[in-house]
């Protein structure tokens, strides 16, 4: 989608949770959802970044999720200022979610990824180290 209806799609659902969430308590806690590399390295270029969005505690994908922070920067190499940007792609397998990112250097990069959960309180707040190779 693009970042009109990629908008429009996190503010319809941000009131969803204004509404429903101080009427109904959380089924489970944000804490049991986490993001997993499913591939740790990337070549270095326009690279295509796929993470796997879990409930922990059953290991089940979790789709439907609202990714509405993300920052690549090479972190783990000393290099906090060099980041780049990101962009969601449509995935097409439930639970895993996309991103395009120039991958301008080889080496360490952190993603930083902040997400909303369906029918969840909280954010899910995940760091993830992905490997540049020439
Ligand atoms: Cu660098």
């Amino acid at each position: 989608m693009n970042s009109y209806t990629y908008a429009r799609t996190l503010q319809a659902f941000l009131i969803g949770i204004a509404v429903t969430g101080s009427a109904t308590l959380a089924r489970a806690d944000i804490k049991d959802y986490g993001f997993q590399l499913v591939d740790k390295t990337v070549k270095k270029g326009d690279a295509i970044i796929s993470v796997r969005l879990v409930h922990k505690p059953d290991g089940k994908p979790v789709p439907d999720a609202v990714i509405f922070a993300t920052r690549l920067d090479m972190a783990p190499d000393g290099m906090q200022e060099m980041a780049t940007k990101t962009a969601p792609m449509p995935s097409t397998e439930p639970g895993v979610y996309k991103f395009k990112a120039a991958v301008t250097m080889e080496g360490g990069w952190q993603l930083s990824l902040g997400a909303k959960v369906q029918g969840e309180a909280g954010t899910v707040e995940n760091k993830l180290v992905i490997k540049a190779t020439p």
